[in-house]
C-alpha cells in the first residue's frame, strides 16, 4: 500500500519507507538487493522533514513496526579507554586538545580494568560494549586494544570500538580479534563538515568506513544534531548514510552536549521536535537499522525520549557516563523504560 501523501493513511506495513515517500511514487525496482532503498533524493528527504509532525511520526512508527518489535530496545554501554588530549579539533568535543575543557589526559586503560567494566555492563543488562579512544588513529598501543576486544568478546558481549581513523590492516586486525562493530560518525553534512572539524575531511571519514566494511565489520555511523546546522544539513547527513551501499547497522543520533570550553558551548538550543524529526527520518530512510538515541538524553525530558522511541529509536547507551559526560542513572532509565513498557532486546 502506498500511504503516499495522504495524512491519515495507515503507515506502510510492507517494506518500510520505500512505498511511502512523499515526493513521487517509489516502485520496487528502486530497491537494492537487500530490499531497501539506497537512492534517496534530497527533495524527498526534505519533504519528509517538512511533513506535519503527526504524519511524520505515524509513518516512522509504521516503518519501525514493520521491521522491529517496537517495545524492545538494544542497550549498549560505553567506556572511555583512553581519555582526553585528542589532536583533532572537533568543535563539539570535550576531549579535543585544542580547547580548555577541564578534561585531563589519561593513558590507555589496563586490559583487566576494561574487562572488569565489561563484566559489570553485561551483568547490568547491556548487550554491547563500546570502547572509545580519543585518538586521531590508533598508534603504538593498538595491540593492547586488540587484547581488550578479545577479552570483551570472550565475555559473551557484542564488541564495538571507536578509535578514530583506521587503515585496511587495522580494520582486519580488529575483525580477527573479535570486533563486531566499528563506530565512526560522519557527524554532519558534507557541506557543514569543514566548519566543525578542520583536522580531517569528510572523505577521510568515508575512507575509514570503507576499510571497516571491507574487513567484514558491522558499521555504526551517525551524527550530531545541534552543531548550528540547518534542516537541509540534517537531510544531507541522513542522505549520505541512507545512500551508502549498505546502511550502517547502527545509526547513533546524538544531541549536542554543550561542553564548557568547546567552541559550541553556547550553540543555539535545538527544538526537541526537530530532534525527534531527525530520528523519524533516519528510521524511515534506514528501516532495518538500529537507530540509537545516543548522547544528550540527560538533558532531555522523559516525554522527548518517549517521542524518540515512538519515532523509531530502538537503541540507547545506558550507564552513568557516556565517555566524559553524564548519562541518566540506571535507576532513572529503569523507571523510564518500565513506565513505557520497553524491554531490552534479547531479555
Ligand atoms: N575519536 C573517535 C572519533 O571521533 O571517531 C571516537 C570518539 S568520539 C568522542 C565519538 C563520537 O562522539 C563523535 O563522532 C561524536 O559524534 C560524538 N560526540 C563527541 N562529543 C560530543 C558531544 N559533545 N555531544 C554529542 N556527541 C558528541
Ligand atoms: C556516538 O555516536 N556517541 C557516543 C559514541 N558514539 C562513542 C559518544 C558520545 C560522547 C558524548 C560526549 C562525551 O561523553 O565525552
Ligand atoms: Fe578526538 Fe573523537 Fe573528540 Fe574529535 S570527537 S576530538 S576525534 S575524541
Amino acid at each position: 500500500m502506498d500511504s503516499g501523501s495522504i495524512p491519515n493513511a495507515r503507515p506502510d506495513q510492507s517494506e518500510g519507507a520505500p512505498a511511502s515517500h512523499p515526493a513521487g511514487p517509489a516502485s520496487s525496482d528502486r530497491r537494492a538487493a537487500d530490499g531497501l532503498r539506497h537512492d534517496w533524493g534530497l527533495a524527498e528527504i526534505e519533504a519528509l522533514f517538512a511533513l506535519p509532525f503527526n504524519d511524520l511520526l505515524y509513518r516512522a512508527a509504521g516503518v519501525h513496526r514493520s521491521h522491529f518489535d517496537p517495545n524492545r530496545i538494544q542497550i549498549s554501554r560505553l567506556l572511555s579507554i583512553k581519555t582526553g588530549k585528542c589532536p583533532e579539533d572537533c568543535k563539539y568535543c570535550p576531549q579535543s586538545a585544542h580547547y580548555d575543557t577541564g578534561v585531563g589526559k589519561e593513558e590507555l586503560m589496563e586490559v583487566e580494568a576494561v574487562l572488569e567494566a565489561a563484566r559489570a555492563a553485561r551483568d547490568s543488562g547491556a548487550s554491547r560494549f563500546c570502547m572509545g579512544a580519543a585518538w586521531k588513529s590508533p598508534g603504538k598501543d593498538f595491540d593492547v586494544v586488540l587484547r581488550m576486544v578479545e577479552g570483551v568478546k570472550a565475555l559473551g558481549l557484542e564488541t564495538c570500538a571507536t578509535l578514530g581513523m583506521l587503515n585496511a590492516r587495522q580494520a582486519e586486525q580488529l575483525k580477527s580479534a573479535g570486533l563486531d562493530y566499528y563506530n565512526h560518525n560522519i557527524d554532519t553534512s558534507p557541506e557543514h563538515y569543514d566548519s566543525i572539524i578542520t583536522t580531517r575531511t569528510f572523505d577521510d571519514r568515508l575512507q575509514t568506513l570503507d576499510h571497516v566494511r571491507e574487513a567484514g565489520l558491522k558499521v555504526c555511523c551517525g551524527g550530531i544534531v545541534g552543531l548550528g546546522e540547518t534542516r537541509d544539513d540534517r537531510a544531507r547527513m541522513l542522505q549520505t548514510l541512507a545512500n551508502m551501499e549498505r546502511h550502517p547497522e547502527s545509526v547513533p543520533i546524538n544531541l549536542l552536549i554543550k561542553a564548557p570550553g568547546t567552541p559550541l558551548e553556547n550553540a543555539p538550543e535545538v527544538d526537541p521536535f526537530d530532534f525527534v524529526r531527525t530520528i523519524a527520518v533516519a528510521r524511515i530512510l534506514m528501516p532495518a537499522s538500529h537507530v540509537r538515541l545516543s548522547a544528550g538524553r540527560q538533558a532531555m525530558s522523559d516525554e522527548t525520549q518517549a517521542l524518540c522511541f515512538l519515532a523509531g529509536a530502538n537503541s540507547v547507551f545506558c550507564g552513568e557516563r557516556l565517555l566524559t559526560t553524564a548519562n541518566p542513572s540506571p535507576d532513572t532509565d529503569r523507571s523510564l523504560f518500565g513506565r513505557l513498557g520497553l524491554k531490552p532486546e534479547g531479555a
